[in-house]
């Protein structure tokens, strides 16, 4: 929607503070929406919240999505509730790993609590972060939305959970729109490169700013599907914000969201040494244990849906981060 269009619509934000939660609450803002953000820190950051936390249409719940109320709550106080993107949870899969009973309670449950909530409220759509992890390890690519399903092995708490999360969103019907975004690597701006799950692209743009050797874990063939950060906010937009006119176009649903193109580590390694004109410096060391070996989503049916597309090019994305990486750095 361009700004200035529509009605204006109040949107709660879960994970508001987050990579990708901070990204949609500025984009929100910036198509004149009000947007109540709701983030408890646990892996978001307070600095991601900088540049709208003063902005007069932005208000901000230090809050966990575990707690019951949570809606109602942030009704009674911001009036009624257009659109709740659900992006707060467990986000690292060897944490979910050590402690997968918590997993469930943030990924699974506490979606189920906010969408009876949303539910009861009239909240028209409601939007998940759902995740390639849902996959599990598959051999066949690409990925359709129904490659996930009851007998899918799943290598993580966090991939099971986010599975069982997408299915109750997806399957909800009535006046209630429940779309799950099935997104694989995300990258861009402000995703943190310091802890040791960081996604690669961050941490290969880190090293060789840093002029640091770039570390391969593996053979670096294989292969993944990058999708930038704003390309992911165009895809929650459409989803959160259909015109609630168009009963065809509400229909609840799962869909992935990435480019639909696979590229090996060991390319992205060589790509970025060139975008940061850097020597090739690359390391191989150890495979990681539990690394899926291919990724690559078919984006058919959220081209066909909801007509969304990725309008920004790997090469075009990187040269974004590393610009971000060398200004914040
Ligand atoms: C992604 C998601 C994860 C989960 C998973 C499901 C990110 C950041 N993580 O994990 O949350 O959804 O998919 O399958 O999107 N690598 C290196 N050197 C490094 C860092 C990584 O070679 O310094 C390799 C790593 O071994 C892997 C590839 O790069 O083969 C991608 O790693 P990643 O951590 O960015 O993402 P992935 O796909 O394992």
């Amino acid at each position: 929607m361009a700004k200035g269009q529509g009605p204006l619509r109040t949107c709660v934000v879960t994970g508001a503070a987050g990579f990708v939660g901070s990204h949609l609450c500025e984009r929100l803002l910036s198509l004149e929406h009000t947007v109540v953000g709701v983030d408890n820190f646990f892996s978001g950051h307070p600095e991601n919240l900088n540049p709208f936390a003063a902005h007069p249409r932005f208000f901000f719940h230090e809050r966990s999505v575990t707690e019951p109320g949570l809606l109602p709550g942030l009704r009674a106080q911001h009036g009624a509730l257009f659109a709740v993107f659900h992006l707060a949870a467990i986000v690292s899969v060897p944490y979910s790993l050590e402690h997968p009973a918590e997993t469930f309670q943030v990924n699974t449950q506490a979606t189920l609590r906010l969408l009876e909530e949303a539910e009861a409220l009239g909240v028209r759509t409601f939007v998940f972060a759902g995740s390639a992890a849902e996959y599990g390890d598959r051999d066949r690519m690409p990925l359709s939305e129904t490659d996930a399903n009851e007998d899918t092995r799943w290598l993580s708490p966090y991939g099971e959970s986010k599975y069982w999360a997408t299915m109750a969103v997806a399957s909800r019907r009535g006046n209630l729109c429940g779309v799950s975004l099935r997104c694989f690597n995300i990258y861009g701006p402000r995703q943190d490169p310091f802890s040791p799950y960081s996604g690669v692209i961050s941490r290969f743009v880190d090293m060789a700013v840093a002029q640091r050797p770039l570390t391969i874990f593996g053979d670096g063939l294989q292969t993944r599907d990058f999708v930038y950060v704003t390309d992911v906010v165009d895809a929650y937009c459409l989803a959160g914000l259909r015109d609630e006119e168009n009963e065809a176009t509400r229909l609840s649903g799962v869909f992935n969201v990435g480019s639909g193109r696979a590229t090996s580590i060991v390319d992205l390694a060589r790509l970025i040494c060139r975008l940061t004109q850097q020597p090739e410096s690359i390391t191989f060391g150890p495979e990681r244990p539990g690394d899926i070996r291919h990724s690559r989503a078919d984006i058919e049916a959220i081209t066909r849906v909801l007509h969304w597309m990725p309008r920004i090019g790997l090469e075009d994305g990187l040269a974004r981060t590393i610009q971000w990486m060398r200004g914040s750095g």
